[in-house]
């Protein structure tokens, strides 16, 4: 781990860019939308769109079956694009009159909470998907729980949508191929299945433009009042070699809107988790491993609980996904079927963590640094206080004992002693003075104030 992090020192630091080489793939993993060919990532999108579908087509020739149904949503509700240089891609349903769809192609996921219903697409997975669900589903019954909400949160275009329809097996929530989800609002899909209830809350994108949206993040702490959160599964692109800013920025918003204590309950998600997501040279489990170090580091500076967990589970929602010989998608490096691995995951913080409430009050007191250690500053005061008294005696009573010719006799410091209380007691009258001056009424000032000065000359003799 120490050699790769000297070789790759910026995937921690986040504050220089990988190699010139790849100065284009990490242009795309940021959402920029210029895609390197060298990657093929243009080609990967669309490519993604075909085999959406040749999935579709398969399903509806009555060829569906094993995963298909949950195959990546690519630009799922999309359709067709259109390409305008400059623009890039659109959705040629926007463009009634070129022959955009309107009710030819797939249609468009709705935006609004659903609702609750059956999870039928369930039975679509893969047997030995079904039985890993089920067997998280059952554990978290045992622990007398009928259901589980999870919140998926991240940074615009980072797979959230997408993983909630890979999670459910359906096309429910809408995927945008080019940043161009609008949506403000979470969006609620509740999927019951043998009386247990799974709630994915998708979120939109926690940015606008290059800001964080507070005003998208207070919808999101609405749409969670309500109901408890057992985990928050936060989303990031594997492909994206660094923490940068703006990361950072989504990071410091979660936490001051939704309190630290929402990064108690957090999963680490990794979108795109194909081998060609890690860097030319690099081995994908310590591209992996050095990508959760960063991530979790940027969550603790952001306020996230030092003793946070935070696990990591790898996500790939193309339709390319590798799968193994049961039909489970699987990532590498050691062909891990996700979908499973990803619920045990969350299961797994919702059984060991309690439930995130969210509380305005709360989250505002915890996550304002200014207000955090505020408790202490009476105690600061009274310390400083209580030494300088302690000092000034220690002084008093050094200036009484003896001088820089050495001790001085009893008797000395008897008198000294003294003198000393006369002064104190002299000084105490003078502040009385000043402080009746300052407050009193203008004839008793005058007095005081002759007084006062006639006292001040005779000292000055
Ligand atoms: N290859 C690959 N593409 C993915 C993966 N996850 C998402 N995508 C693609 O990334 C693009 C954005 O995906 P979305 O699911 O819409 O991302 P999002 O986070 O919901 O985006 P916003 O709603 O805009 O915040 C789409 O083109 C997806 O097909 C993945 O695991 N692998
Ligand atoms: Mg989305």
């Amino acid at each position: 781990m120490a050699e790769y992090h000297d070789e790759h020192a910026d995937y921690v630091s986040g504050e220089e860019e990988y190699e010139e080489e790849d100065a284009d793939l990490l242009d795309a993993a940021e959402g920029v939308n210029e895609f390197s060919e060298e990657e093929g990532l243009v080609d990967d999108e669309i490519d993604e769109e075909d085999d959406d579908e040749d999935d579709e087509a398969a399903e509806q020739g009555g060829g569906g079956g094993g995963g298909g149904a949950g195959g990546a949503p690519g630009a799922g509700g999309q359709g067709q694009m259109l390409y305008i240089p400059g623009l890039g891609y659109i959705p040629l349903a926007n463009f009634p009159g070129l022959g955009g769809m309107r009710g030819g192609g797939p249609a468009a996921a709705p935006q609004q909470p659903e609702g609750e219903r059956e999870w039928e697409s369930l039975s679509d997975f893969p047997a030995a998907t079904q039985e890993g669900l089920l067997n998280a589903m059952q554990a978290l019954r045992e622990d007398g729980r009928t259901e589980l909400t999870l919140l998926v949160l991240g940074k615009g275009g980072v797979g959230k949508s997408s993983t909630i329809n890979s999670l459910l097996n359906e096309r429910c929530a809408n995927v945008t191929a080019f940043q161009q989800d609008t949506a403000t609002q979470p969006t609620d899909y509740s999927r019951v299945a043998q009386g247990f209830t799974l709630r994915c809350i998708d979120t939109p994108s926690l940015l606008d433009q290059d800001n964080v949206s507070d005003a998208k993040l207070e919808a999101i702490a609405k749409s969670i009042r309500e109901h408890q959160v057992d985990a928050v599964l936060y989303l990031d692109r594997l492909d994206s070699w660094k923490v940068d800013t703006l990361d950072r920025k989504v990071l410091e918003g979660v936490t001051r809107v939704l309190g630290p204590d929402i990064w108690a309950n957090a999963v680490l998600g990794f979108t795109r988790a194909s081998e060609s997501s890690a860097p030319a040279g690099v081995d994908f489990a310590a591209h992996v491993q050095a990508r959760a170090v960063a991530l979790r580091s940027a969550i603790h500076k952001a306020g996230g609980p030092a003793d946070a967990e935070l696990a990591v589970a790898l996500i790939e929602n193309s339709s390319r996904c590798p799968t193994n010989e049961d039909g489970e998608k699987v990532v590498p490096p050691a062909g891990t079927p996700w979908i499973v691995d990803l619920v045990e995951k969350v299961a797994e913080v919702a059984l060991n963590v309690e439930p995130f409430q969210y509380n305005a009050k709360a989250a505002a007191k915890a996550s304002n640094p200014n207000r955090r250690r505020k408790w202490l500053i009476p105690l600061v005061l009274a310390a400083q206080i209580g030494l300088k008294l302690l000092l000034d005696r220690v002084l008093d009573e050094d200036g009484c004992r003896g001088d820089a010719n050495g001790p001085f006799d009893e008797q000395t410091v008897r008198e000294r002693r003294e003198e000393l209380k006369r002064e104190k007691e002299e000084r105490k009258r003078k502040q009385e003075r000043k402080k009746a001056l300052a407050s009193g009424t203008s004839a008793a000032a005058t007095t005081f104030y002759d007084d006062f000065t006639e006292e001040e000359d005779e000292d000055d003799f």
